[in-house]
């Protein structure tokens, strides 16, 4: 066996059931670089991002790891398929497949369970040795320390202008219907920060200034973000990120963060009605208090991303339309929705398993844009239509204008305004062809 692993990032499929392709992939996941980072100093990797490569069938790897997020792990387990006709042995690891191992294990050789970081060296061992174990599994205690990815193994690839760096992983919140809470049970495990700084440096030699910081909530522990920030800020780079919104109630921190160069937040939103936030365990989200939040953001500095959900129990058809002139009166620039898809591992996902309400048990296909639940006001198919209309009202073309050319904004962040109306067309032109708007 030759010691040399292929590692995938597998495209989604679309409606049609054909893999996604695109001609840039403009956020890139840290995923692959750092596998390919965390492999002994005598393994050999590639990396395939197949939204933007074909796959390289032929390879002379003789181990192809494959990874995967949400849905895309349908299209991982299709690729797993053809690579072991081919002989290939074939490890499988992600968000999705550590959420439903058992499922996965059908699929491929091998199982990484949760982060890779402590498997690594004896999953290669163990492939050196013909020893290859079903599942590996460790949880992360602590401290995480990474090596510096891989980061020369995308750079040449047709990715956007930023490179992903992470500080933390997990998130100290329990919602309801999240893969991260499933994943991490309420733990944020952060790096050192000169750790982090390292990484951002090499991005920096690399000739990018933007980084995307991929963390799922980088306001989870105060204190380390203000350091983080100020060993960001003489860096002189610009950067992205999402948190929860009580970053607004920390006005120095807020600041800092801006000054550091944070241009873009995204948050997770959720929902304008009450009772759907306490339903899904979010009742430290005030809706009564979004347009304070939000307009204190944008007075720092920085844009704001938001997701929000369709087709928790307690929402109906009102309060689902009131959100579209919630948002169209809100200062966010780029809104994103999801229907609710229960998934594995996740309270939701336990709470209704045995009620007969999931419309489809097949896990691996949920996307963005599927209602899978029945609720008491709404069924899943009038949650999806619902999914769509709001969609529709929110991106026509008077609103979008609205947002950006025509806001505040324009005035003082010009060039950011004019990225933003780009962005949002391509997630008109998305929803016109009725795919979940997503810069893929
Ligand atoms: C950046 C990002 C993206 C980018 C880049 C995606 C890409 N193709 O590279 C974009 C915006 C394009 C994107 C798209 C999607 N994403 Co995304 N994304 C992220 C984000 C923010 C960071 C990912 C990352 O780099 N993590 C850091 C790395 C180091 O962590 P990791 O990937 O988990 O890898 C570790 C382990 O899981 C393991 N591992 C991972 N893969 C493998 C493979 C092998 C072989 C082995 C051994 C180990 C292993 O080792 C790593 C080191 O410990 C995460 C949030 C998060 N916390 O991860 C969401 C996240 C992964 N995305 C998610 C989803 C749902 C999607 C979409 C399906 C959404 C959609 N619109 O349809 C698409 C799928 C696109 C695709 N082709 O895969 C969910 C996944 C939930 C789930 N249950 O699986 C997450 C967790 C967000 C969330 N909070 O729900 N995403
Ligand atoms: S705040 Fe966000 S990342 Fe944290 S548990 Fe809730 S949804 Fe997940």
């Amino acid at each position: 066996m030759n010691k040399k692993f292929l590692f995938i990032q597998p495209t989604i499929y679309d409606e049609r059931g054909e893999p996604v392709k695109k001609s840039k992939l403009y956020f890139v996941g840290l995923g692959m670089p750092l596998l390919a980072a965390l492999l002994p100093p005598d393994w050999e990797a590639e990396i395939c991002i197949e939204t933007i490569e074909d796959i390289p069938w032929d390879t002379d790897a003789d181990v192809v790891g494959l990874g995967g997020m949400g849905h895309a792990a349908n299209r991982a387990k299709d690729i797993a398929a053809e690579f072991r006709s081919r002989g290939k042995i074939v490890v499988m690891g992600g968000p999705m497949v550590s959420l439903v191992p058992d499922l996965a294990a059908g699929y491929c050789d091998a199982v990484v369970v949760g982060d890779a970081e402590g498997l690594m060296a004896e999953l290669c061992h163990d492939l050196e040795r013909g020893t290859l174990q079903p599942r590996y599994a460790e949880k992360l205690k602590g401290e995480l320390n990474t090596p510096l990815p891989r980061y020369d193994l995308v750079v040449d690839k047709r990715i956007g202008d930023f490179l992903p760096v992470q500080a933390g992983r997990g998130c100290p919140h329990t919602c309801k219907f999240c893969s991260i809470y499933c994943l991490y049970r309420g733990h944020y495990v952060r790096r050192p920060v000169l750790e982090v700084i390292r990484d951002i440096t090499a991005i920096k030699e690399l000739g990018f200034d933007k980084f995307l910081l991929i963390d799922d909530n980088i306001v989870a522990h105060p204190a380390y973000l203000k350091e983080l920030c100020e060993q960001i800020r003489p860096l002189g780079m610009t950067w992205m990120s999402q948190c929860s919104i009580r970053i607004a109630d920390k006005p120095d921190l807020l600041r800092l963060v801006a000054e550091s160069g944070c241009r873009v937040l995204s948050f997770g939103l959720e929902s304008i009605n009450k009772d759907s936030l306490l339903a899904m365990n979010k009742k430290w989200c005030d809706p009564d208090d979004y347009a304070r939040v939000l307009r204190t953001v944008t007075d720092a500095g920085i844009e704001i991303a938001s997701e929000m959900i369709v087709g928790i129990d307690t929402d109906t058809r009102e309060s689902l339309l009131a959100t579209i002139d919630f948002v169209k009166s809100s200062d966010i620039v780029a809104p994103k929705f999801y229907c609710l898809t229960p998934i594995p591992g996740t309270d939701l996902y336990e709470e209704l398993k045995d009620t007969g309400r999931i419309t489809d048990p097949d896990v691996l296909s949920y996307t963005p844009s599927r209602a899978v639940i029945d609720t008491p006001n709404l069924t899943a198919t009038e949650v999806e239509a619902l999914f769509w209309e709001i969609y529709h009202r929110v991106y026509t073309l008077p609103a979008i204008l609205q947002r950006t050319v025509l806001h505040r904004r324009m005035r003082s962040r010009p060039g950011q305004t004019l990225f933003f109306l780009m962005v949002n067309l391509v997630y008109r032109s998305q929803i016109r062809r009725r795919i979940s708007p997503n810069i893929l």
